[in-house]
């Protein structure tokens, strides 16, 4: 039997050893891995085969392990899903995954799928996948405002996460306190899926928290904002986190200011590393070596990294083949490189800095808004003609969505703003805007192009 390296490697850890603990109760590699195949037993009773794609809209904690681990022995493909997402963000993602099952808490957001409130136990099925299968469908905010299906193959994650291996160092005697949520790259491949390739330890949180970390944690990943909201702490008890070795960051900038404070008041420095769901880790800053703030390191191994005009183009094994299930042929280059619509910059020792975007993109406490989305919901408030989103900057989420609104002759801003609120709370609570303003008229180009970037220059918005 010819299984993904991962799953080999999973499979090969000390049955005995502790893995994951949830609320305080540890499991070891050998329960873990009895459970995945209960789980895996359950799902096949469910009618789940090999390839059907299941949704998981699951809070983190045991049951969404269970069920990842169930979809990893089956050899079902995952589709995690927000958990915070409303029905109107759920409709074009599930209409495009056509998820078999959907296993939520919140049944009535799924009205026309067949969903299971939680994973059960079943007949145990063994670990099973081809090497190269597709494991996980993650969605990823397009910018023209629809998600995009990102398949994330095993054999892409086995390299991207063996070629962060070479950076970061982590070992069996590891534990990793991890308070990202699961549907996302960050916390699904990385914090998940490399403590399993890696035989470490898990200490799965619901959430982040800025308290102390448990006192045996070795290594922390988290967005910029889980720093900034912990800073406080760190300057007033930098005895709380004396056994921590590895912080990480990414998913957003890291200012210089926070990652010198946090350097100030721990001595550690934030390691940041660079990456997108298509690629997998792009790039990375060493843990042992020369570690610099401010930039996102260099390449991954295996990795090609380039600047075309700026803009930031990948190739290599960690790399996505296309969209799911419409491929956008402009995403690639003809030779192969994947269009970031990030921009960047070398420093004078070839490390990579991240400077802007090239694409509409809003990335709030880490969680990517397209515009366009918030807006096609907004324009269909009452006394609405026209809306224009873009990022403004945060203290606490590095950036918040504003909103530039046109109104209809007649509207006052009073009824319109409610409206609008009303409409946005058809949204998760990150895409809301924080900010809105009441414009004659929205700045586009001579085509009539929405020029996104000039509502954050121009507009002067209210709160
Ligand atoms: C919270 N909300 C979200 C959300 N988290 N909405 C959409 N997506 C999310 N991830 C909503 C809640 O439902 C709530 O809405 C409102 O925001 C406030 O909730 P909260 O729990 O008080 O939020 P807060 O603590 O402020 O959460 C912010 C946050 C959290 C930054 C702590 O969002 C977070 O953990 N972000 C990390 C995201 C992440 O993992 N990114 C990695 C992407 S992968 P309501 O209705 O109750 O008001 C990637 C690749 C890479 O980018 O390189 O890593
Ligand atoms: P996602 O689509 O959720 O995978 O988000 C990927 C995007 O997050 C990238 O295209 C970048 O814009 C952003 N990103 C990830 N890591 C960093 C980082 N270290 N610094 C700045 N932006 C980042």
């Amino acid at each position: 039997m010819v299984r993904p390296p991962f799953l080999t490697r999973f499979l090969a850890h000390p049955p005995g050893s502790a893995v994951l603990s949830w609320e305080g109760r540890w499991l070891s590699y050998g329960e873990l891995r009895a459970l995945g195949e209960r789980t895996a037993g359950w799902l096949q009773s469910r009618g789940v085969r090999p390839g059907d794609r299941v949704a998981l809209h699951l809070e983190n904690g045991l049951d969404l392990v269970a069920a990842h681990l169930g979809c990893m022995a089956l050899g079902a493909v995952r589709v995690p899903l927000n958990a915070h997402y409303r029905e109107v963000e759920l409709a074009p993602i599930l209409e495009d995954a056509e998820p078999v099952l959907v296993l939520t808490q919140s049944p009535a957001l799924f009205p026309h799928s067949a969903t299971a409130q939680g994973p059960g136990e079943g007949d145990p099925v063994d670990f099973w996948a081809g090497p190269d299968d597709v494991t996980a469908l993650l969605f990823t905010s397009g910018t023209t405002g629809r998600p995009k299906g990102v398949p994330q193959t095993w054999s892409m994650w086995t390299h991207n996460l063996d070629a962060l291996q070479a950076r970061w160092s982590l070992t069996d005697c590891d534990a990793l306190w991890l308070t990202l949520p699961l549907f996302h790259t960050h916390g699904l491949v990385l914090g998940l899926h490399g403590v399993l390739l890696r035989g470490a330890r898990l200490m799965l949180s619901a959430r982040f928290d800025p308290v102390a970390p448990p006192p045996d944690a070795t290594h922390f990943y988290g967005v910029p904002t889980y720093y900034r909201r912990w800073l406080p702490l760190m300057q007033e008890s930098p005895s709380a986190f004396h056994g921590l070795k590895l912080l990480v960051s990414g998913s957003d900038g890291l200012s210089a200011e926070v990652s010198d404070a946090v350097f100030g008041a721990l001595g550690i420095r934030i390691l940041e590393r660079y990456g997108m769901t298509e690629t997998v880790m792009i790039s990375s800053n060493p843990f042992t070596g020369d570690r610099r703030a401010g930039t996102v390191g260099t390449a991954l191994d295996g990795t090609e990294v380039r600047l075309v005009e700026g803009e930031v183009q990948v190739r290599g094994p960690s790399v996505f083949g296309g969209y799911w299930p419409r491929p956008d042929l402009e995403a690639f280059t003809v030779d192969g490189f994947f269009r970031t619509g990030d921009a960047g910059e070398w420093d004078e020792s070839g490390y990579l800095r991240i400077v802007g975007r090239k694409r509409d993109l809003v990335i709030v406490g880490g969680v990517n808004v397209s515009p366009a989305e918030v807006e096609a919901v907004l324009v269909r408030a009452a006394g609405v003609l026209e809306v224009g989103c873009c990022g403004l900057p945060d203290d606490d989420l590095t950036e918040v969505v504003g909103a530039a609104v046109v109104l209809a002759p007649g509207t006052s801003p009073e009824a319109a703003l409610a409206a609008l609120r009303e409409a946005a709370a058809g949204l998760s609570g990150l895409k809301r805007p924080r900010r809105y303003a009441i414009v004659e008229a929205l700045p586009r180009n001579a085509l009539g192009k929405l020029q996104r970037g000039r509502i954050a220059r121009e507009v002067e918005f209210g709160g």
